[in-house]
């Protein structure tokens, strides 16, 4: 969804340039929000594991996509963030959820018990 609007915006923004070069408000909107930094990451979720060992994602408002490929329960977690959790129920459920992080360095889990011991755990970059 991200990548489709930016690319929407740059679509505008390449018109407005080539139509006419004097109109500063159509160029300001999509500057301002590619501006605000942010991403879309979208993790799968195994029985009983995520395929990625490392994922990646801009700082900033980071709108999380979370499939479930398996059949049982699985939620989604961001070690240290308190108000951010996805749960897909069953398979082919998706979860969608936005969350704030700063630049750094993040662990990933299942809190589903066992499901963190048995595998669901990755590492989140955020740059
Ligand atoms: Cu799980």
């Amino acid at each position: 969804m991200q990548v489709r609007r930016t690319m929407a915006l740059a679509g505008v923004l390449a018109l407005a340039l080539t139509a006419c070069g004097g109109d500063d408000d159509d160029a300001a909107t999509p500057a301002s929000d590619g501006g605000s930094g942010g991403s879309e990451l979208t993790v799968i979720a195994e029985d009983i594991a995520f395929p990625e060992d490392t994922y990646q994602a801009d700082a900033g408002t980071i709108d999380v996509v979370y499939e479930n490929e398996g059949v049982i329960e699985h939620t989604l977690l961001v070690e240290g963030v308190d108000d951010f959790e996805l749960t897909v129920d069953a398979n082919g459920d998706v979860d969608e959820g936005s969350v704030d992080l700063d630049a750094g360095t993040y662990t990933l889990y299942c809190d589903v018990p066992g499901h963190q011991e048995g595998g669901m755990v990755a590492t989140l970059e955020v740059g």
